[in-house]
């Protein structure tokens, strides 16, 4: 079990008021706050060791290239890559996944050549791929079951010798629906595609092993797991990083420049053009020491508990309709739901002025998956270590008030 109370302690924002009330704060799948292990290894970053990496020989140039390969180390060590050379930094996951698309899905991919998606994806896994479809390739997308799980028999069918990638989110940022992954990668492989799997959600909350998963990419951002925005992470496998071409040029990822060539450094500055965000690194490896320190299995068994005791609670908020599975084992901590006569944005509205509640409404950046429900927009809680049953019961006191109130 998870000591909610010692946790908050960290979260220095948790003691904001917000519209007088102290905030509530359920946007966690959008990103997550910070702790003060973070901010703090941020700023004595700043205070203490700041200089550019790989570059100069004095010693502060020394310490901080050091603390920014460490980083990489600790993130290989979390979702256990074999190498620490497999681990990218990009600024997020958005940029990981443009990145397999300028470096390898372009060269690799022709004409008649398929990309498997879902249709739970989030745009950043919908959107590159689409800038493929001039080229040729098409696209295909496996649908859900009425419980927001996907089809699996789908992937039979739609993967197949054509395929080159098979790309789905690890776990759903509207429907919180945790995808077989392993499963899905077989299927692939026994085919020939690669998978790649966006674990946007799935690493704040689950314990990661990308070997046991065998992906060929895996992509997530450090904000939505404690650590500060402008850092993300792309893992692929060695042998496939050594085949792709960079995909941004300049300082950092060259070996030796002539007047009419370059050759390419090693993993993984080839894939590091310029100045990397060096203090966003250090934050994220505080994270990532943040969430050992909890344990991850904690953390997934917490949000479980806050959601069941929210599916059970809601049942008694008349017209609110819940999406995805309602069976807790196959899903995370993230609830969309739907207050009938009230628009999500009038909801999250209501929440934020009435009681200090901050979820998030709209399409989530999966318009697919709203056009397939039948819906333009969702209301959506999400949670986090911090969250807790008595914030749920004023939420739900909240929604009922609303009731009352239209
Ligand atoms: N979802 C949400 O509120 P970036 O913006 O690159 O850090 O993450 C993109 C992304 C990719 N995949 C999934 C499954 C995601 O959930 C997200 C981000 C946020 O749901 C912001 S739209």
């Amino acid at each position: 079990m998870l000591n909610v109370e010692q946790i908050r302690k960290d979260f220095p924002i948790l003691n904001r008021l917000v519209n007088g009330k102290k905030l509530i704060y359920f946007d966690n799948a959008a990103t997550t706050q910070k702790p003060r292990q973070v901010i703090n290894a941020i700023k004595e970053f700043y205070e203490k060791y700041n200089a550019n990496i790989h570059r100069s020989i004095h010693t502060l140039g020394e310490e901080s290239t050091k603390l920014y390969e460490k980083a990489h180390k600790k993130v290989a060590d979390f979702i256990k890559a074999k190498n620490w050379r497999e681990i990218i930094f990009v600024r997020n996951s958005t940029e990981a996944i443009n990145l397999v698309m300028y470096s390898w899905a372009i060269n690799n991919l022709k004409t008649g050549d398929e990309i498997v998606l879902t249709i739970m994806e989030h745009h950043s896994n919908i959107v590159p791929w689409q800038y493929l479809q001039r080229k040729g390739v098409k696209l295909k997308f496996v649908d859900i079951n009425e419980n927001g799980t996907l089809k699996m028999r789908d992937f039979e069918k739609l993967v197949t010798d054509k395929t080159k990638l098979v790309a789905v989110t690890h776990v759903s940022n509207v429907l919180g629906t945790i995808n077989p992954v392993k499963e899905i990668g077989k299927i692939a492989h026994d085919r020939g595609a690669l998978l790649l799997v966006d674990g946007a959600q799935s690493i704040p909350r689950m314990k990661i092993d990308v070997r046991d998963i065998d992906a060929d990419f895996y992509v997530f951002s450090g904000h939505k797991m404690l650590g500060p925005t402008g850092i993300g992470v792309l893992y692929a496998k060695a042998e496939i990083l050594e085949s792709m071409e960079p995909f941004l040029m300049g300082g950092g990822m060259i070996k030796s420049v002539y007047t009419d060539n370059f050759t390419w450094n090693e993993l993984p500055w080839k894939f590091e053009a310029g100045t990397p965000n060096i203090a966003g690194a250090v934050g994220l490896s505080a994270a990532i020491d943040y969430i050992n320190g909890v344990g991850v299995d904690n953390i997934f068994r917490h949000e479980r508990r806050l959601t069941e005791y929210t599916l059970e609670a809601i049942r008694e908020v008349e017209n609110v309709k819940i999406f995805g599975p309602l069976d807790t084992k196959n899903r995370t901590g993230v609830i969309s739901f739907n207050y009938k006569g009230l628009h999500p944005h009038d909801v999250s509205m209501f929440l934020d002025q009435l009681a200090g509640i901050a979820i998030r409404s709209g399409h989530h950046c999966a318009q697919l998956l709203m056009r397939r429900l039948g819906l333009v927009a969702t209301s959506r809680a999400s949670y986090y270590i911090y969250n807790t049953i008595e914030e749920i019961d004023i939420f739900i006191k909240t929604l009922k008030k609303l009731r009352e109130m239209i």
